[in-house]
């Protein structure tokens, strides 16, 4: 499998908040980092995004009186889980990891900023009708593949990627460039997920291309 024009890689919230002593850690989050960052050397394309909310976001407990992180909710778009708050918008821990070699990225997407709805997928928030608009500048740009690394595997990374699949993108995701957070199998669940809806699974060490 060798890069080409016309696919691109899509890297998922390596943001501070993610990775351990963050506010939302993903477990051994920061082992995404390293593989990222040689495909990052070896894709002539990538897009980032961050996980990107204002102060006071509808995903936040502290938003929902008597609530806890990690509790269920019901909004008018659908269950809702209650997050700690993490990645408010233009703070420490909404950046970029350090060390993370994105400068090459063509386009950071910047989502979960309307503060009644989040987006864990890149392409479609969580009302499912709003779009982030990254599906229209994939196609412009004559895109047809993305390649799905980051955090995390069960919410952010599998949604971008089943999005991607419905807007009539191919997706692999490289399985050693993702971790979940996993509550309840919810990382199992994802895979079997992604599998049914045809996203294919890679190993970072089989993208060949490039100069890494
Ligand atoms: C994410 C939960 C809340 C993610 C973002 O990036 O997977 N998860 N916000
Ligand atoms: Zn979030």
């Amino acid at each position: 499998m060798t890069p080409d024009e016309r696919e691109i890689l899509l890297v998922i919230d390596v943001q501070v908040d993610f990775l351990p002593g963050g506010a939302l850690a993903v477990p051994d989050g920061d082992a995404v980092i390293a593989p990222i960052n040689r495909l990052l050397g070896r894709f002539p394309h990538a897009v980032v995004t961050q996980d990107w909310h204002p102060p006071g976001h509808v995903s936040f407990a502290t938003r929902h009186p008597g609530r806890a992180p990690f509790d269920t909710v019901a909004l008018d778009y659908g269950p809702q889980v209650l997050w700690p708050e993490h990645c408010v918008q233009g703070s420490a821990g909404a950046a970029l990891a350090p060390g993370l070699a994105a400068e090459r990225a063509e386009l950071v997407i910047r989502k979960g900023h309307h503060r009644h709805v989040d987006s864990y997928s890149a392409f479609l928030e969580a009302d499912r009708r709003t779009p982030t608009g990254l599906a229209g500048y994939l196609r412009e740009r004559g895109f047809t593949r993305v390649v799905l690394c980051g955090l995390a595997t069960d919410y952010c990374v599998a949604w971008s990627a089943l999005d991607a699949r419905a807007a009539g993108f191919e997706a692999v995701v490289v399985e050693d460039a993702v971790r979940g957070i996993d509550r309840d199998g919810s990382v199992a669940r994802a895979w079997a997920e992604m599998a049914a809806a045809g996203v294919g699974r890679v190993v970072s060490g089989a993208i060949g291309g490039g100069s890494g």
